[in-house]
């Protein structure tokens, strides 16, 4: 690796930070039962814990995203905890997602339901979800919504559609001008004949019709297989309408994968959308990048510091790309020499680079190495074993 090579991996890591989810440290499952991991987060202040020991080692998680029913069941009350948590364990906290799925009133949906005083219901808990992130200093408050229908027929998709700008448009009045709200998408699950936001362009429409404060989140799992997602980041970032992403991986539907690991070229190339954007109008975007994962079966915080290395290595990966040549290339349609400057990049071992970095920053040249010679997880699992054996946390 030249110099110059080195330079562009520290100069694309020195900007990348990426934000934890809390329930990404909870036990978890599927809808076919959940295996209990002894060291898992049973309280909001171990996934804070454990959210600070990622980024103590790995130096570029500074912020948790919280889900307001399970981090904060006291609401707005809970901010005061929250923020001792963040002092204690040297996090902050970061997107705000309130939950509009759990609850036995939402069976028939949320801002979408037929009865009135169910989506006022919903709207009270998202101002209130706002709130929350305003005392709490953050910026993102982070809507997926799974509001849909389960058989033709049953509901009415362009009432609903109705009620569901009036809503957002409502909240979009709540914001502090600092704030702002990400929609996400989603195409199917929990509903299976028809979602509400089932796709990019809904959500972008909605997020127009919300305010200039509402951006759409891409969540990597939630498109059909042969979707071409970096083009979806293009459109996005072309429109300034691309707020943030939640990452992970898939094979087959919401898989909740680690990042990366069925098909690492996919982020690689959406990295280099974003890279490009950026070399071409000489400006920063402005996107959240986040995790929204599961763990059922790894070690969550294994599985959480290898999803941040990997992070680091498909994003430095896509800095490589030669932008200038990319752009001869094209305009020439030099259609294999364009193509090469992508699989050249990714084909660039940036570790001992990554490596450098982390040790310039004083951080853990392996992270993992560090986790496990560390003693955490031994702590924990002694601390929290007879907790978790009565806990059954949430899904995610
Ligand atoms: C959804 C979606 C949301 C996440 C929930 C738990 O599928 O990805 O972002 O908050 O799961
Ligand atoms: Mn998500
Ligand atoms: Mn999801």
């Amino acid at each position: 690796m030249d110099a110059s090579t080195g330079d562009k991996v520290f100069a694309s890591l020195e900007t990348f930070r990426i934000e934890l989810p809390s329930w990404g440290f909870a036990n978890t499952g599927t809808r076919f039962g959940k295996f209990i991991q002894p060291a898992a987060a049973t309280t909001t202040e171990e996934k804070f814990s454990d959210a600070g020991q990622v980024h103590l080692l790995t130096g570029v998680c500074p912020t948790v995203a919280l889900h307001v029913l399970w981090d904060c069941p006291h609401g707005v009350q809970s901010t005061g905890e929250v923020k001792d948590f963040a002092r204690r364990y040297g996090v902050a906290p970061g997107s705000i997602n309130p939950n509009l799925f759990q609850d036995q009133e939402y069976k028939y949906g949320s801002f979408g339901n037929p009865d009135p005083s169910i989506r006022k219901r919903a709207l009270q808990h998202t101002k209130d979800s706002i709130e929350i992130a305003r005392r709490l200093k953050t910026r993102d408050i982070s809507f997926w919504v799974a509001d849909g229908s389960n058989y033709p027929g049953t509901a009415n998709i362009r009432q609903r559609r109705l009620w569901f700008e009036q809503a957002l448009q409502e909240a979009h009045r709540e914001l502090s001008p600092q704030q702002r709200m990400l929609i996400e998408y989603k195409p199917f699950e929990p509903a299976f004949y028809h979602t509400d936001i089932a796709d990019w362009g809904m959500a972008l429409l909605l997020s127009r019709s919300a305010g200039p404060r509402a951006k759409v989140l891409v969540d990597t799992g939630h498109h059909y297989a042969a979707q071409n997602i970096e083009q979806i980041v293009a459109w996005l970032l072309s429109e300034d309408m691309l707020g943030g992403f939640h990452f992970n991986d898939r094979r087959y539907a919401d898989d909740d994968l680690t990042m990366g690991s069925i098909d690492p070229y996919q982020v690689f190339r959406i990295f280099h959308e974003i890279h490009f954007f950026e070399w071409e109008m000489e400006k920063r975007a402005d996107i959240a990048y986040m995790v929204d994962q599961s763990h059922n079966l790894k070690g969550k915080i294994e599985a959480m510091i290898q999803t941040v290395t990997i992070a680091q290595q498909l994003f430095a990966k896509a800095a490589l790309v030669d932008i200038k040549k990319l752009a001869t290339a094209q305009k020439n349609c030099d259609l294999v020499g364009a193509e090469s400057l992508l699989q050249d990049a990714f084909a660039t071992d940036v570790r001992p680079a990554i490596q450098d970095w982390r040790y310039s920053k004083g951080l853990p040249k392996d992270p993992m190495e560090a986790f496990r010679q560390s003693g955490y997880l031994e702590r924990i699992t002694k601390e929290r074993t007879a907790k978790n054996a009565h806990n059954v946390s949430s899904y995610a």
